[in-house]
């Protein structure tokens, strides 16, 4: 779906689609049998070409735009959040009527050119037309832009391949997110830009034994209680849980992420309710300099202990999900 998603054609204003429909029909010229049949034969002419381009290129918005369903899933979850699907419906279901009142008045003016008897009463049907045409595109204006400001949204998502085993990076800022990040995945990670917050997600991947897992850092979502975001950014957060399969918390005994315990406790407990069903590991980061484990998991990105244990551990729970899921490979 990402990928029609980006296929996406730019979409037309109504004065582009105008300009596109009228510019193409003034070239048109026919002949025929004397000045009445040659001017209704370029009229017929026009008027069809015209009303087709304007209706082929709507088609092929309607075409284009992929069908999305408010489904519990990651990508129509986003769009929903970022265009609001009924709103998009609504706009498709306006440029769909469009095409065929077109149609319609087209067939209607056609016929009537046909039957004119007179040079004069030809070309007032052909400018009829023509303002009726303008007037039908005038009218889905909104929607034209409100598909095309869709589209730019929706190609800028986030690349990310819900059916990959996955888990997500929580914790505050500074205690160590991105410094574990970068130990555990081997490739460059790629940012992804993400609604919400300027610094978009890092998407790592994690390789073993031919099995794909990705592994995701979010700075600016997963680090502040739920109950502090307002209801839009709480959805955009609340999105993450179709793609995460597993949440690590980072917790930073050592306080110098400037956030003490008992707040780090609260977040982790924020989240755990946000996200209920998640498999959350509870990790205590900085071991070199915080006071001994509290029976968590406890590594040290700066000096490398505790972290080849850990990867161990999130890979067997990753696979775990493979399996769920249906996609191990091994
Ligand atoms: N002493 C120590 N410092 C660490 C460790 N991991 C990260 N840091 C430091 O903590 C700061 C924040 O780390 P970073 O990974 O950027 O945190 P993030 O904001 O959660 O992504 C940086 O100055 C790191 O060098 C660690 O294991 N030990
Ligand atoms: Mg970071």
């Amino acid at each position: 779906m990402l990928d029609q998603l980006r296929r996406m054609p730019t979409v037309l204003t109504a004065d582009e689609l105008m300009d596109k429909a009228f510019r193409r029909a003034s070239k048109i010229t026919k002949d025929g049998n004397g000045p009445l049949d040659t001017k209704k034969k370029t009229a017929l002419a026009k008027v069809t070409a015209s009303g087709d381009i304007v209706i082929s290129t709507l088609n092929s918005y309607l075409e284009a735009f992929p069908r999305l369903e408010k489904t519990e899933d990651f990508y129509p979850q986003l769009v929903d959040l970022l265009v609001g699907l009924d709103q998009l419906k609504k706009s498709l279901g306006a440029i769909n009527w469009a095409a065929y009142r077109i149609e319609k008045l087209k067939n209607g003016y056609l016929s009537m050119i046909r039957r004119a008897k007179n040079i004069e009463r030809v070309e007032s049907l052909r400018r009829g037309f023509y303002g009726r045409l303008s007037s039908v595109i005038n009218q889905i204006a909104p929607n034209l832009e409100a598909i095309n400001q869709a589209r730019d949204v929706m190609r800028q998502l986030p690349s990310i391949d819900p059916n990959v085993p996955t888990a997500v990076i929580a914790g505050f800022p500074n205690v160590g997110k991105s410094q574990l990040m970068a130990l555990l995945s081997n490739a460059t990670p790629t940012i992804a830009p993400y609604p919400f917050t300027t610094k978009g997600i890092i998407v790592g991947h994690i390789e073993y034994r031919w099995q794909k897992f990705q592994i995701i850092d979010t700075p600016g979502l997963l680090d502040r209680r739920l109950e502090e975001r307002n209801a839009i950014e709480r959805q955009a957060v609340l999105a993450l849980q179709y793609l995460m399969d597993i949440m690590v918390f980072l917790i930073d005994r050592s306080e110098t992420c400037g956030y003490p315990i008992d707040k780090q406790m609260a977040l982790l407990e924020s989240i755990r309710e946000g996200f209920p069903g998640v498999t959350i590991i509870e990790v205590e980061s900085k071991a070199d300099i915080s006071p001994p484990s509290e029976g968590r998991i406890s590594i040290s990105s700066l000096e490398g202990t505790g972290v080849e244990e850990f990867r161990e551990l999130l890979i067997a729970e990753l696979l775990k999900v493979a399996e769920r899921k249906g996609c191990a490979t091994t």
